[in-house]
């Protein structure tokens, strides 16, 4: 009698996982946070993979403080050293003011790579790396990583 519901509840969550999450690996909840990290390199789109983001209740990642910043590498180094992971943070619009694409306010947290940002070509995206954050063109080709409010 018990048992057949429960299977019943196992399997939609586990289908609705499989289907919804399939291209992200996921973590645990850290800071009241879930961040999903995409699997394939793609081309990079703010408003597409903003959009992606909101469609799993979340957002182009914010970085918001330096234990923000060093959990979301973490992640991404644990997760695959084959960069680069876009975030949400872009000078698009406004050259050399960074702000958050998902609400518009001002990045909250931005530690820079040695000579980063440069603008390289007019560079208006934001990838994160170890040793800092570096511009970079927003059509390359990367990962992606969303947060989700748990
Ligand atoms: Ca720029
Ligand atoms: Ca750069």
């Amino acid at each position: 009698m018990t048992v057949l519901p429960i299977f019943l509840l196992l399997w939609v969550s586990l289908a609705a996982s499989v289907q919804g999450y399939a291209n992200y690996d996921i973590t645990a909840p850290q800071n009241g946070r879930r961040y999903y990290v995409s699997k394939d390199h793609e081309a990079f789109n703010l408003a597409t993979m903003n959009g992606r983001c909101r469609g799993l209740n979340g957002y182009l990642v914010q970085i918001d403080t330096r234990q923000e910043f060093d959990l979301v590498w973490s992640i991404a180094d644990e997760v695959s050293g084959v960069g680069p992971f876009f975030t949400g943070i872009t000078d698009e619009g406004s050259e050399g003011h960074f702000y958050t694409y998902n609400d518009k306010k001002p990045a909250g947290f931005l530690s820079w790579r040695w000579f980063q940002p440069d603008n390289w070509y007019g560079e208006n995206c934001v990838e994160i790396w170890m040793t800092g954050l570096n511009d970079i063109a927003c059509g390359k080709s990367g990962r992606y990583i969303c947060e989700v409010p748990v």
